[in-house]
């Protein structure tokens, strides 16, 4: 068989086997090394290509999209810089456990290492960061050939999104002629109903034994505290609020738990934990006397002193496959099972722990209404970035996706996000808690046709602007909310921001930009409201519209660090006095 008959079925088959497998988005960075690859993911009638021009971006962008819709996105591209640009969005693929597949296009190995035009050394390029990495071999078709183009495909895919899923990598070696040939019969190899390989994954579940016993050791204690860290099962809502209801205990929810919001019972559900939390005496009165988590370390760094205050107190962490996810340091015990199997095992082994009297819970409910009451108050008209805020996560549409840029943001989420009945997505790149890539992971979020907001700092969103094209090219709908504090705000926390000399040019980097010609640039919507009102309306005309949408606020870093410690100020002070008196 002559070349492009070997490179276009070998390509082919491996492209339709990973639609069987379940693959239907594909982003495609533009260039010649990588055409058999990107001309037949184009041709195939069941995968969807987006086609995005910056590979850093193309990657952050298939995170996004991954993300939002838990299913495996591929991401095709060049040799050399390109491909090394995927690297941020595959370690924060890795790190929040994302399913990607890098499917870089390469050299043949006689233009390897020899001095050859955009040739670099691909090979397990980005190290421990992929669940996998395989060098394919050069394209043949035989049929034992199309047969391992088959399996790998399959095996890619099936891999990344099983156990703990996450990326891999697959090299794709190219000699010269590039472009394939669709005239070929049958093209797509034998129309097979089921996939080539299949894969099925079973949920972990412990012992009845254990299951047992671990009820009776949780019935002999009275204070728990059930944690919901970053997670993306939707389930676990509905089964954790059971799970609390009858034991009696509170729930801590971070906010990217997706247990905050939702249909289920939020009785138990304590989401102002980050505010109280933050006062040792409060800390060492919510003693517990075990902690069980579901989920990442949450964000609350409050929450985080909590647990390291409490060093003598069990811990069980929760991990549907594996993972050592314990930054404390505190003795743990890890369950590895499914979390929502995990809850109802554990309900049915111990019904009803604590009926009634139940001074424990009523204590975390009073803080937490403290908490409400001031959080309620938070709102003189004026546009400060927790007013910001509080009102996206108010009128932000039910049936949305909120996703979170790093610093203040994910803060002011966690501070203002009340528990409620709509059914909100909240996503947010913690994996690595980069301020890079964020404006395309959203965009890749909005790719899947869930409408949603993206909230990020000023640096974050100039870091990824390039993002912004996506949305423009495929008219996607997004709004994005900037809060321009001129700089990162985040530092004023920190004890760098005492340092006169060096503060402002190391720390607050202030960028001095317009970004309204940008957005101009991209043929977005602008708006700058300047009052909680009009922020209101610039949300919801955003939200009416098509398209890209940029509503910047513009605050002061200075006034935000002191708005901020008023509000916990505030929180503390009648906690101490009425509460804990
Ligand atoms: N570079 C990357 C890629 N990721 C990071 N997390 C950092 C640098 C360090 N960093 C953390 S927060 C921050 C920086 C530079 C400032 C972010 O500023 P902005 O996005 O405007 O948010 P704000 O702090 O104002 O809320």
């Amino acid at each position: 068989m002559n070349h492009i008959e070997n490179l276009t079925r070998y390509i082919a088959n491996f492209v339709d086997e990973l639609s069987k497998s379940g693959l239907t988005d594909v982003v495609i960075s533009p260039g010649s090394r990588s055409t058999p690859l990107a001309m037949t993911f184009a041709e195939h009638p069941e995968i969807k290509e987006w086609i995005v021009l910056d590979e850093r971006s193309a990657a952050y962008f298939g995170l996004g999209l991954a993300k939002q819709t838990k299913r495996p996105v591929a991401l095709v591209c060049s040799s050399g810089t390109a491909a090394a640009n995927y690297f941020p969005a595959i370690v924060e693929a890795h790190q929040s456990r994302v399913p990607l597949l890098a499917l870089t296009a390469d050299r043949p190995h006689e233009l390897r290492d020899v001095g050859a035009p955009q040739a670099i050394d691909q090979i397990k390029l980005f190290g421990d960061y992929v669940k996998s990495f395989h060098e394919m071999a050069l394209p043949e078709s035989i049929p034992s050939m199309l047969q391992y183009a088959r399996t790998r495909a399959a095996r890619a895919a099936n891999e990344a999104l099983t156990g703990n899923a996450g990326p891999v990598h697959l090299n794709f070696p190219f000699r010269e002629p590039l472009i394939p040939d669709f005239s070929l019969e049958n093209l797509w190899g034998e129309p097979l109903q089921e996939p080539y390989t299949i894969w099925h994954e079973g949920q972990k579940r412990l012992s009845d034994s254990f299951m047992k016993q671990f009820a009776a050791k949780l019935s002999s204690f009275k204070k728990g505290v059930i944690v919901c860290g970053p997670q993306v099962k939707e389930e676990l809502a509905e089964a954790v609020s059971l799970l609390a209801e009858s034991f009696g205990l509170p729930i801590i929810a971070d906010p990217l738990s997706q247990v905050r919001t939702g249909e289920h019972a939020t009785n138990n559900i304590i989401e102002g934990y980050d505010a109280f939390l933050r006062n040792e005496k409060v800390r060492n009165a919510l003693k517990p006397d075990y902690i069980l988590r579901f989920g990442a370390m949450p964000v609350s760094k409050a929450y985080l002193f909590y647990v390291k205050d409490h060093i003598d107190v069990n811990q069980y962490v929760v991990e549907h496959h594996e993972g050592y996810r314990e930054p404390v340091g505190n003795p743990t015990e890890f369950i590895l099972a499914d979390s929502v199997s995990f809850c109802s095992d554990l309900l049915e082994e111990a019904p009803t722990i604590i009926a009634e009297d139940n001074e424990w819970l009523a204590q975390w409910k009073q803080m937490n209404e403290v908490v409400k009451k001031h959080i309620a108050k938070v709102a003189d008209g004026s546009l400060t970035e927790g007013e910001a805020v509080k009102t996206l996560v108010e009128i932000i549409p039910d049936n949305s996706s909120l996703y979170v840029g790093n610093s203040m943001a994910i803060r002011d989420v966690d501070t203002f996000l009340m528990t409620s009945k709509k059914k909100l997505t909240l996503l947010a790149n913690r994996g690595a808690n980069g301020i890079d890539g964020m404006v395309s992971s959203g965009v890749g979020a909005a790719a899947s046709g869930q409408p949603v907001t993206l909230l990020l700092g000023d640096l974050s969103f100039y870091h990824d602007m390039n993002g912004l094209l996506t949305a423009k090219h495929y008219n996607l709908n997004i709004t994005i909310l900037v809060v321009n504090n001129n700089g990162g705000g985040i530092f004023s926390f920190l004890p760098q921001a005492s340092n006169e000399k060096h503060f402002e040019a190391l720390f607050g980097t202030p960028l001095h930009i317009e970004f309204q010609k940008a957005i101009d640039m991209y043929g977005g919507s602008y708006y700058n409201p300047t009052t909680a009102m009009e922020l209101k309306e610039a949300l919801q005309s955003s939200y009416k519209e098509k398209g890209l949408s940029v509503v910047e606020v513009k605050t002061d870093r200075t006034d935000n660090f002191h708005w901020h410690k008023k509000l916990w100020s505030g929180i503390e002070h009648e906690i101490l006095k009425t509460v804990m008196e």
